[in-house]
């Protein structure tokens, strides 16, 4: 790709974006936000992504800098940036120059530390000059790194991120041992997968500053019904949360899995700026706004939310005055600041303490166990997943209505969302419950009854996490199997996404024997959190 085409592209996309908009938000910004006010430079297109040419200049002038869009020999710069892998003699080349010795030539990494330091870093450090023999490979040439989020162009991908299995080195070797009766060393394929790895990995996101930003643009696309866009964040969020380091160039965003062109765009932006500007747009539009608080009303999901925003209702007030609820959204409506507030796991101990109480004195030897991020160890839980069962494999399925009678009757269940659900052999109940005493909050409840037969499957299920669980159902269907809250099925056959054999059932006692045919280590659920 020619420089020239590269930067006439550039300052088409730039000059969209800095509209007016730009100069009238950075007239408003106070002085000490216009940092970069003392910049007025020239960035050389070459070797610069086209977004990232356009975040960096946008950025620039949005904190109190200046951008010359070409360049003038007769101009008086306080700065030219040139990409960290573009060295003197190519520049030269580029502007036609015979001399830099009177600009002062700076990597963009520098400029990168600034945006994302939100302030004038030193540039010595980063200052490519005329005498110095400039090379790509010598490592003269390479950035120092004076902070830990100096971004740097790297190649990729980073050996720790291929895992052995996939190494050709390893696995050319294994397969010569093969033959001399070493073939289980080999490690299975599976290790790869979000489920056969714990959630308390010693390994931290390294690219939490990232995966923050795009989970508020998931929950954005989700209250738009935008459930394609919302699934393409959540699997570039996946994949970044596996990525060992942090993100160092576009190119590196762009070679990782689900990750394309657009989302490197939006990944790089976030990374050299700490912020993203499509995000601030969602943030400053009233109507998104008032999308998603619609859409936390418990039994309203993007399409209401948007008819009763399009009845003209923008507040939780209005819907509970002038809004046609049906019986979930009324209580949704009521209880709405309770549901949005995480209980302590302590409240969550208590509330399964009623419960399996109340079941016992229906059903001595009943088990009664809370799932969901309780059982995961999570401090909050949004609400308590009750799962029942009888050792007998056949006391629970009296228990269902009796458990939530005495539960109405003693006053701790305040509301019904879901009377019964049947699915198969399971029952399913949605409601409200509180706690006896002053100052408790409603909070939502699940209690699901499902025979022992069932048990280890429905743990694996409730237990969650739900992004465990799709890693879960990933694996098995590699393996023609099939995993849902009741079953593991083996043999299954499948064209396309479409089941042309259901399978067969597979005995499952426990949660560890699921692990084990899906050939995956055992993990207890708090490491399940993922
Ligand atoms: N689940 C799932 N897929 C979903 C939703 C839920 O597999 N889309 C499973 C996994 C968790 C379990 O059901 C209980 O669901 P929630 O109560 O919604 O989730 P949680 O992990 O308990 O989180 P919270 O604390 O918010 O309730
Ligand atoms: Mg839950």
């Amino acid at each position: 790709m020619s420089s020239k085409r590269s930067s006439n592209e550039a300052q088409i996309s730039f000059s969209e974006s800095c509209s007016k908009r730009v100069q009238l938000e950075r007239e408003k910004k106070p002085v000490e936000e216009r940092f970069l006010s003392a910049l007025n430079i020239f960035i050389l297109p070459a070797g610069i992504q086209k977004a990232r040419l356009s975040i960096l200049k946008y950025q620039v002038l949005y904190y109190g800098g200046k951008v010359q869009d070409t360049f003038d020999s007769t101009l008086n710069y306080s700065h030219v940036i040139v990409e960290d892998n573009i060295d003197i003699p190519r520049m030269k080349r580029i502007l036609k120059l015979d001399s830099v010795s009177d600009l002062r030539v700076v990597k963009t990494s520098w400029l990168s530390l600034c945006l994302r330091n939100k302030k004038m870093e030193n540039f010595e450090d980063f200052q490519l000059k005329e005498e110095e023999k400039s090379n790509l490979n010598s490592l003269h040439t390479e950035v120092k790194t004076t902070s830990c989020h100096t971004k740097q162009a790297r190649p990729v991908p980073d050996a720790t991120e291929v895992s052995d299995y996939e190494s050709s080195d390893e696995d050319g070797q294994l397969a010569g041992k093969n033959l001399h009766g070493l073939s289980h060393l080999k490690p299975p394929q599976t290790e790869k997968w979000i489920c056969a790895q714990s959630s308390k990995s010693p390994r931290p996101n390294m690219n939490k500053h990232i995966t923050d930003k795009l989970e508020e643009m998931v929950k954005t696309y989700e209250s738009t019904n935008d459930r394609w866009r919302a699934l393409g964040y959540q699997k570039a969020i996946q994949t970044l949360r596996k990525h060992p380091k942090e993100i160092s160039s576009w190119e590196e965003a762009k070679s990782l899995p689900s990750i394309g062109a657009r989302l490197a765009d939006k990944i790089w932006e976030i990374a050299q700026s700490g912020e993203l500007r499509k995000l601030k747009e969602f943030e400053s539009s009233k109507e998104l706004q008032i999308l998603k608080m619609f859409t936390n009303v418990w039994g309203a999901g993007p399409h209401t939310a948007q008819l009763w925003y399009q009845q003209g209702f923008r507040t939780i007030a209005d819907l509970e005055e002038k809004a046609n609820l049906n019986h979930q959204q009324k209580v949704g409506v009521r209880l709405y600041d309770d549901f949005l507030d995480r209980m302590p796991r302590e409240e969550a101990a208590e509330i399964e303490q009623v419960v399996k109480r109340a079941a016992e004195a229906i059903q001595p030897g009943i088990i009664a166990q809370t799932c969901g991020s309780y059982r995961r160890g999570q401090p909050t839980c949004g609400d308590v997943d009750v799962l029942i069962t009888h050792p007998d494999g056949k006391s629970h399925k009296h228990v269902f209505h009796r458990l939530l009678a005495d539960l109405k009757q003693s006053g701790f269940l305040t509301d019904d969302l879901v009377s019964a659900e049947e699915t198969g052999n399971q029952r399913k109940y949605m409601g409200v419950c509180k706690l006896p005493g002053q100052n408790r909050k409603h909070r939502r409840i699940d209690v699901i009854v499902v025979p022992y037969s069932e048990y280890a499957c429905a743990l694996v299920y409730f237990t969650g996490s739900a992004h465990f669980n799709r890693s879960l159902r990933h694996l098995c269907k590699k393996q023609n199997m099939s995993l849902n809250e009741h079953a593991l099925k083996q043999g299954v056959v499948r064209k396309g996404a479409e089941k042309i054999y259901e399978g067969t059932v597979v005995p499952t006692p426990t949660e560890e024997s699921v692990f084990k045919m899906l050939k995956i280590p055992f993990r207890p659920p708090e490491e399940r959190d993922h």
